[in-house]
């Protein structure tokens, strides 16, 4: 019985991504090869793994960026400031904030590496998907809206983006986006952390708070 759940639980996840990589990704149908012959001579719950990836280090140095820490209210890019550490502590308490935010001021954090059965050779992660933590706080008149996005080198992978993040605090998750990927690109992936300002009235800025960034991965082991 516990056998057969495995099994379906893993011909839906490879059903997904197939779905996913046929929209999207060239190299589909290779993929949908690819998982037919592993699913002739491997056990199915050692096809799909699933990874999150987190900030672990801040990654603009002493860029201007105008994003500041919640723990010490300094700036982000101030000697010694650690940022990143508000993203990853599953601590919605503690975030980074940008008053009056906008597009030109980023934040920067580089991610985990590709845990250890992602498999070394050809381009085993098939498919990323990013979410983000965010609330508004401060002239809560205005609108203020929030994108992270997955870069690697100049391209972005993916991102997840919402035009009015809400008082209240909300998740917010961007589609699942399927693109090859080797081991190394994984490593090398960094995110981008932008925000928008829009509406007026009286009062002050309104402030954008970032509280946890995510991104999962789905590979072929
Ligand atoms: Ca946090
Ligand atoms: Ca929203
Ligand atoms: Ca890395």
């Amino acid at each position: 019985m516990k056998r057969w759940r495995w099994l379906v639980a893993a011909a839906a996840a490879l059903v997904a991504v197939g779905a996913v990589g046929l929209g999207v990704w060239p190299g589909a149908a290779a993929l949908l090869n690819v998982t037919a012959a592993k699913l002739t001579t491997q056990t199915f719950t050692d096809v799909v793994g699933t990874a999150t990836l987190r900030p672990n280090a801040d990654r603009d140095g002493q860029t201007h960026n105008q994003w500041t820490s919640s723990s010490t209210g300094t700036p982000c890019n101030s000697p010694s400031v650690q940022c990143y550490t508000l993203l990853n502590d599953n601590n919605a308490n503690t975030y980074i904030f940008n008053s009056n935010p906008s597009p030109s001021q980023q934040a920067q954090f580089e991610l985990d590496d590709a845990p250890a059965d992602v498999p070394a050779s050809g381009s085993p992660v098939v498919s990323v998907r990013v979410s983000f933590d965010a609330k508004k706080s401060g002239n809560i008149a205005r609108t203020v809206g929030a994108t992270v996005e997955l870069r690697l080198g100049t391209n972005t992978v993916a991102s997840a983006s919402d035009s009015d993040i809400s008082d209240a605090g909300e998740t917010v998750t961007g589609s699942e986006v399927a693109v090859p990927l080797s081991r190394t690109d994984v490593n090398n992936l960094y995110v981008v952390v932008t925000g928008t300002t829009s509406g007026g009235g009286p009062g002050g800025p309104a402030v954008l708070q970032v509280s946890s960034i995510s991104v999962q991965i789905t590979y072929l082991k």
